[in-house]
């Protein structure tokens, strides 16, 4: 154990040493991250950007482009040997085929390089030629980062805490009894090993189902190929005696096994080279389900952005060593859903949101910065008479039966704080309004060339995210 930790620390520090500044030949590079709970619109957001970043026809909003000072944009063989490809050809196929689709779930981190050849602006311009900058994106799984408070506990204190918060919780009751009624001290059984931890996934994935979003081990609910293995094989168990080869003395060892081979490893590889956040958020999604679900998203706001504190715990100062997350976008993915004429609104919400999250984390670091945007556009807008007066809807191709129709959300409000202190004051349902989602299927595609995919605000919020580096 104390071995690993320094093999580990060395690791840590060299991989550091390795990554300062950009790579070797001196071109610079802007990591940028990419993340969201699962089905937030990671995919198509990367996917789009990619694809506006290289026929950026419709990025106004991103001022090296409008200028004309993007002479190229290209992909580049991804750079790091071991991380899979963000596969951009398949996703971006899916939405270009005929019929479009939207592209398959993915449940790991993945990573791409695109290269852009940008002319100098202001005092420069006339003096050097077009220089290469590479932006590489990550994709990783919003739940990962929560697994960042595991670092901070022993077995113990992790068991104690995670089976006091199931006390609280119906879907919980299950788990509680089987861990009441197992023995710890008893000699390690691998059978009973697996059942207790397959009942606490099964607890972690109905809890997830029931709106909580504090469901670690992230890797418990998407655990990849790390299925089966003795790192996901654990659970917590009331404190008591643990003599060797006892089942609560390997559980124990295993949850530190998972801090250090699976956590650890993420926030050393990953997640402390990031330069520039963006954080998806389904927001109409969670307007749609309630007020609870509203609460729900704002304590995983705030937790991510805890995560990008500096100084938040010994562990990641040491990672990160000075360097940290310049700016952090919170976008609400997936406007199209609403009319334009709400599309204020929308951003209304995420910022005060946004502020919140601020606040409650106590962050004082990064640029953050709130919008609502939509990766892919697949409506069209249209105003219809409705009971006299008119309402503003937006018109699609219906995901489930692949019909035309129109629809219309319910109004957001125009004071954020509505939606809000209703949800921070517990409410069960909305008071004044009911919000609908629809899934629509993403619109066939004619596009000019120089034009990328439809979308709202991508430019902006690429602009946000590297604009100032171009
Ligand atoms: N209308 C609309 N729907 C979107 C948009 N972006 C994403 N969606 C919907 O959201 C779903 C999830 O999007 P993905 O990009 O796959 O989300 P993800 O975060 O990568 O999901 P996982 O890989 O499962 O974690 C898609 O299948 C679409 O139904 C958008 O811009 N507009
Ligand atoms: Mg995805």
């Amino acid at each position: 154990m104390v071995l690993t930790t320094i093999a580990d620390s060395v690791l840590d520090v060299a991989q550091g040493i390795y990554d300062t500044g950009s790579d070797l030949v001196g071109t610079p590079t802007i990591r940028l991250g990419v993340t969201g709970l699962a089905r937030s619109g990671k995919t198509v957001f990367i996917t789009s950007l990619v694809a506006n970043l290289l026929d950026r026809g419709r990025m106004p909003h991103l001022l090296a482009a409008s200028e004309g000072r993007i002479a190229a944009a290209y992909l580049q063989t991804q750079p790091d040997d071991t991380v899979p490809r963000f596969d951009f050809e398949t996703h971006m196929g899916a939405l270009t085929g005929t019929p479009p689709r939207w592209p398959e779930s993915t449940r790991a981190v993945s990573e791409l390089r695109v290269s852009l050849r940008v002319k100098p602006n202001g005092l420069l311009a006339g003096l050097q030629g077009p220089r290469t900058i590479h932006l590489d994106i990550i994709d990783y799984p919003g739940e990962w980062l929560l697994d960042l408070g595991l670092m901070d506990q022993t077995y113990e204190e992790w068991s104690a805490a995670t089976l006091k918060r199931l006390e609280t919780r119906t879907v919980g009751a299950a788990y509680l009894a089987l861990a009441t009624d197992t023995d710890g001290a008893a000699r390690l059984d691998e059978v009973q090993a697996k059942t207790l931890s397959q009942t606490f996934t099964d607890y972690l994935n109905a809890a997830r189902g029931a709106g909580f979003y504090d469901c670690t081990p992230g890797r418990f609910l998407l655990p990849g190929d790390l299925a089966g293995s003795p790192v996901l094989t654990f659970a917590p168990l009331p404190v008591g005696d643990d003599p060797r080869r006892s089942l609560r003395r390997e559980m124990a060892r295993r949850f530190e096994a998972y801090k250090a081979q699976v956590v650890r490893p993420f926030f050393r590889d990953h997640f402390s080279r990031i330069d520039r956040q963006v954080v998806l958020v389904d927001a109409l999604g969670a307007i749609h389900n309630g007020p609870a679900a509203v609460e729900d998203m704002r304590g995983a706001m705030t937790d991510i952005l805890g995560a990008f504190k500096p100084g938040r715990n010994a562990f990641l100062t040491k990672l990160f060593r000075g360097k940290r997350v310049e700016k952090i976008l919170f976008a609400a993915t997936k406007a199209d859903h609403l009319h334009h004429a709400q599309h204020g609104r929308l951003t209304a919400i995420m910022a005060a949101l946004t502020r919140e999250a601020r606040d409650r984390a106590r962050f004082a670091g990064a640029e953050t910065e709130a919008l609502a945007l939509a990766s892919l556009r697949a409506t069209t807008e249209d105003t219809m008479t409705h009971a006299g007066a008119p309402l503003d809807v937006v018109r699609g191709t219906l995901l489930d039966t692949g019909k035309q129709a129109a629809f219309y959300p319910g109004a957001l409000p125009d004071d954020p704080a509505h939606i809000l202190s209703a949800a921070k004051g517990g409410a069960d349902k909305w008071l004044d309004e009911d919000y609908q989602v629809m899934r629509f299927a993403p619109a066939p595609l004619t596009l000019r060339p120089g034009d990328g995919p439809p979308h709202m605000r991508m430019d902006r919020a690429a602009q946000f995210l590297i604009g100032d580096k171009l």
